[in-house]
């Protein structure tokens, strides 16, 4: 295969890429990254002499730069985007601008040769499920943005399904729950838990901490989505999930804590998110009909994870450093431009 990869220096790109080179070494693949604030350039240094792999900077809005990548591959994974719930509150145009009509010019691209296109979404165009209940989401819920990310994500999901009922785009789509593991910046959750924890800071926690999020290692999604890319039906979207129950925030804290051998002294409540929601998914569409399923336990990914932003303290202090500024400046949701 010959592969565009949108977004492959941020986290998930990053792992995907890693992922799919061990296991396709001889397939080829465009990495097209802006390089903004959440990707690292480093992260897939070692591929530099690769000559199955080519990285090239730009913006996929850029719909000249889209069109010349698009005609050399025969296949788009589109991870590109804004992915920070707490930056589009603070600022959603940049959201709309990357989201929404990055996606268009890719999916415009793509339609020239009806070129086989994997967009890549997130189960937060489903709104939130009552925590009181066992509600999950599925593929058949109905979209209920309540972030302007997730009002982003919901967006493109519906342009790239548009695109398959209209003209006939070869199209899968995977709506994914939260991930975690190496490579992730620490303006994200588990990772700025984990570094406050290695630079002595108190762990904030929104509101009581009992929001519900559906935990899934990072290789977990690459493994779904290596699924649908090889045997999933067009015009289909998948829903993904983790293995266990969805679990509150306080009780991912607890858990890393109790790993790195710190005690609850150092959970700090905040403010709580504006319109703050709780996440479940069900799987059972990929595992039933792809026969798909997550390997990592919660225990095992987050003490690797845990692991990995250990020995990798060099790769997080910069970024750190401008997600912490960013926190600050926003100060618990009362500097909203
Ligand atoms: P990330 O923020 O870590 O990385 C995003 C990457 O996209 C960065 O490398 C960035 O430079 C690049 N990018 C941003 N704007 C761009 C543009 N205009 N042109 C080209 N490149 C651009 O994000 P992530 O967490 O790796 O998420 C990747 C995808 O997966 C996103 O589409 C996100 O919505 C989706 N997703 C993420 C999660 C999660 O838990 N992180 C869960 C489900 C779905
Ligand atoms: O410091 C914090 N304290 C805290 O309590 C941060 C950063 C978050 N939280 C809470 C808010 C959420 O309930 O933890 C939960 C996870 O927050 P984020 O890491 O910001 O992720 P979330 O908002 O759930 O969105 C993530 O999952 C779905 C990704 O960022 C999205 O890109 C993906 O689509």
């Amino acid at each position: 295969m010959k592969l565009l990869i949108t977004g492959g220096l941020g986290f998930i790109g990053t792992n995907f890429i890693r992922y799919w080179i061990t296991k396709h070494p001889n397939d080829q693949i465009i990495n097209l990254d802006k390089i903004t604030y959440a990707a690292n350039p480093d992260n897939l240094a070692n591929l530099s002499t690769n000559p199955n792999y080519k990285f090239i900077k730009g913006d996929i809005v850029d719909q000249e730069v889209v069109d010349d990548l698009v005609s050399q591959v025969d296949t788009i994974v589109h991870f590109a985007a804004e992915s920070h719930v707490d930056r589009s509150i603070d600022d959603p145009l940049l959201f709309v601008k990357t989201n929404v009509l990055g996606t268009y010019s890719l999916l415009k691209a793509a339609l020239k040769q009806k070129t086989r296109f994997h967009h890549i979404s997130t189960d937060e165009v489903y709104g939130t499920v009552d925590p009181n209940t066992n509600e999950e989401f599925s593929e058949i819920t109905s979209f209920n943005p309540t972030s302007p990310y997730a009002a982003s994500k919901a967006s493109s999901d519906l342009f790239a399904l548009s695109f398959y009922k209209t003209y006939g785009l070869p199209l899968t789509i995977t709506n994914c729950s939260n991930n975690y593991g190496p490579y992730q910046n620490p303006e994200k959750f588990i990772p700025r838990l984990i570094t406050n924890i290695l630079s002595d800071k108190k762990i904030p926690v929104y509101g009581r901490g009992e929001n519900l999020r559906d935990w899934l290692f990072v290789d977990d999604h690459c493994s779904a989505i290596e699924t649908v890319l090889l045997k999933g039906k067009i015009g289909e979207t998948y829903c993904i999930g983790g293995l266990k129950e969805a679990t509150r925030n306080i009780d991912i804290v607890k858990k890393v804590l109790t790993i790195m051998g710190r005690g609850e002294e150092m959970i700090e409540y905040v403010a709580d998110r504006p319109a703050h929601d709780n996440y479940r998914v069900s799987w059972k569409k990929i595992n039933q009909e792809l026969g798909w399923q997550p390997k990592e336990s919660l225990e095992s990914g987050l003490t690797k994870t845990i692991k990995w932003y250990t020995e990798n303290q060099d790769w997080w202090q910069k970024s750190k450093a401008e997600a912490e500024q960013f926190y600050q400046k926003l100060n618990n949701y009362q500097n909203l431009k």
